[in-house]
Formats: structure tokens, sequence, C-alpha cells
């Protein structure tokens, strides 16, 4: 790396399994990236299993913990903030406030923003988190990488297809993001090309912030990434396409120039259409793979039997049992540990393209 990159990274901690913190540090950490994360909940597992423990961290706990890296001078050593699960509005006010202090000591500090809410139509943080995202957590944001369900609850846009996807971008560029990347959305007007195997689409946009003219924009970078949906449901895959994001994008330089109002040249662009579009295919690359390792993982493992003693359910089977289901989770956590070669060298089978 020509640089030394520090990332505060504030999200869930889970004992068993990997979503949040558990799913972004490692592929971080072997990207060469340095990682300190903030464990904004402690719970035992995510939060699809039958049953959960463990505690939401207070805000005056999350401020305490940025007191004592302040004290001793650590806060200055942060290039990037990543958020993602969060319990509590409360704590997102005292996120917000953090990351203003970081951007004070270090204009060039990156805040990356995954807006970790729900996913196909399912909350699953308490619903007056909703408008502290929007209101005061986006304006922030370097970059932000909502799923569709979370672009929805954001701009109340719903992205069924190209035309309302690119206006649910365009509402979170409005929001003052200059880099907007929904990780996952179905477009409908794509369905026909793909008969056999349901795709979704990842679609990248960046636009430079002119804050003292917002007509002045310049031409915006824009393209999506189709890519099959793997059969059954997975968690801790936007956690971990996120910080792949930020671990790939945050390995070139000027990555998100213009987030603070600077001219952004023609040839700026062009680099960082480049970058973008690197990032985007290698993070897509990775988590597929992942996702295949997961697969052939779960195999393995129920050959010999480790289902925990719940029956095996099948896919698109209604789970019922509390056994079952926590068998069913824990099959499809995600083999992080397995892939490290994957963050490593990820295989483009998926490539960039216009929208
Ligand atoms: N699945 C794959 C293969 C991906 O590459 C990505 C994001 O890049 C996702 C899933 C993201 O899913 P979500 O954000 O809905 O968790
Ligand atoms: O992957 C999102 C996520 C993060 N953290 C926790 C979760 C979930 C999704 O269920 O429960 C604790």
């Amino acid at each position: 790396l020509p640089h030394p990159r520090r990332v505060l990274s504030i999200q869930s901690h889970v004992v068993y399994g990997y979503v949040g913190n558990k799913a972004a540090t490692f592929p971080l950490q072997v990207l060469g990236y340095d990682v300190d994360p903030v464990n904004a909940v402690q719970f035992s597992n995510h939060t699809g299993y039958p049953g959960r423990t463990g505690e939401l961290l207070k805000p005056n706990e999350m401020e305490s913990l940025v007191n004592g890296l302040e004290g001793n001078g650590m806060l200055q050593e942060y290039t990037h903030v990543l958020t993602g699960y969060i319990g509590r509005a409360s704590c997102l006010a005292v996120i917000a406030d953090l990351v203003q202090r970081l951007k004070r000591i270090n204009p060039n500090v990156i805040f990356v923003l995954d807006p970790v809410m729900g996913d196909n139509d399912k909350l699953y943080v308490h619903p007056d988190l909703v408008p502290v995202y929007r209101d005061t957590l986006c304006p922030l944001a370097d970059m932000i990488t909502p799923n569709a369900y979370e672009a929805e609850l954001l701009t109340s846009i719903r992205a069924t297809n190209t035309t309302t996807a690119l206006q649910a971008i365009d509402a979170l560029h409005a929001l003052h993001i200059p880099t907007v990347i929904i990780t996952s959305v179905h477009l409908s007007d794509h369905a026909h090309k793909y008969p056999n195997t349901r795709h979704l689409h990842l679609i990248a946009s960046y636009r430079p912030l002119a804050k003292t003219d917002p007509t002045a924009r310049g031409k915006p970078v824009l393209f999506s990434i189709a890519f099959p949906e793997k059969e059954g449901v997975f968690t801790g895959t936007g956690d971990m396409a996120t910080a792949l994001l930020l671990a790939y994008l945050g390995n070139e330089d000027v990555p998100v120039a213009g987030s603070h109002g600077e001219e952004v040249g023609p040839e700026d662009l062009i680099k960082i259409e480049g970058y973008l579009k690197t990032a985007c295919e290698k993070a897509v690359a990775a988590v597929q793979s992942v996702l295949e390792e997961t697969i052939s993982a779960r195999e393995a493992w129920g050959a010999v039997g480790m289902t925990g003693g719940g029956r095996q359910a099948g896919e698109g089977e209604e789970v019922k049992d509390v056994k079952t289901l926590a068998s069913f989770w824990k099959r499809r956590e995600l083999a992080v540990v397995q892939s490290k070669r994957h963050y490593e060298e990820p295989v483009v089978r998926y490539k960039a393209e216009d929208v």
C-alpha cells in the first residue's frame, strides 16, 4: 500500500457468525488495512436467528470510547470511517459528531456509510433510525452503499427497474453524497436477459459535489454490474461488499475527489471512473466467490452432520421449529476465514456496463 490506511469501523459484533464487524474486519486486514472496530452492538448472533441475546452500545459509551481515542491523539490516524449496523438512533448522532471531528482533524478522511436497516422489505432496526440516517449522516458521507430497500427507506423511491433505480440514486446524490452505490437491486427491465437465473445489479454513480453551484456538477460516472443471485438467503454479504469496496477504492489516490466541493476536471473523472469500476467489479467477484465457498463449506458441513441437531431445511421450504431455523442460518454463515484468497485475488467474471 502506498500509505498507511486505518479504518474506524463502527458496526455490530456477533459472537457466533459473520455479519457487521465480523464480516468486514478480516477482508480489510487481508487487504492491508488496520481496522479498529467499535462494536455498536454485541449480540450472540445475527437477528435472523430465532433467538438473540446481547446489548446495544449506549451513546455515552460510544462517546467515551471516542474520547479515549482523542485523549491519546489517535483520531488523526484514521483515513476512513466505516459505519454499518447501529442499534440506536442516539448513537447515530454521536457518530455524526465524530465524523465532523475527524473531518476537522483530517479533511481527507473518507466516510463510507452503509445505512444498514433491512433487506427484502424487512426492517431489522428500529424505524426511528431512518430519518436520522437521512437527515444527519447522509450529508456527511463520501460514499453510501444501500441495498434497494435501504435506498427506498431513505428516498421513498422504490427501485424496481432502471428508471426508478436512477431516480433513487438522484435522490441520494441530492442528500450531498458524491458516490452512491446500490449494492443489490432487481431490475425488471433486464429480467428478460436472464430467463434461467434471477440476476441482481449493482449500480454505481459518482458526481462531484460543487457546493457553490449545484448545476455545475460535470459529467457523472454511472455504470452497473449484473450478477446471478445465489439461491437461498445470506446475511452479511452487504457488510462484506461495503468493506471490500472501501478496501479496493482506498488503494487508489483521490477515490472520492470532489467530496469537499472542489473542482474535478475531466481527467480526474476518467481516473475516478476507472477506479470505481475496478473496485466494484472486484467487490462483486469476491462476494460471489465467498458465497460459492460458503455453499461448498455448507455441503461438507452437512455431510459430517454438524447441523446442530436440527433437520436440514430444503431451499425455499418454510422453516418452522427453532432448531431447524437455527440450523438453516448456521449453514448460511459466510465462509469469511476460508475466503482469504478471494479478497486478495478476486476473479472478475461480471463486468461493468453502461446503464
Ligand atoms: N451478492 C453478491 C454476489 C454481491 O456482489 C453483493 C454486493 O456486491 C450482494 C450480494 C449485496 O447484497 P446486499 O447488499 O443485498 O446484502
Ligand atoms: O448484515 C446485516 C446485519 C448486521 N448486523 C447484525 C444483523 C444483521 C442482519 O441481520 O443482525 C447484528
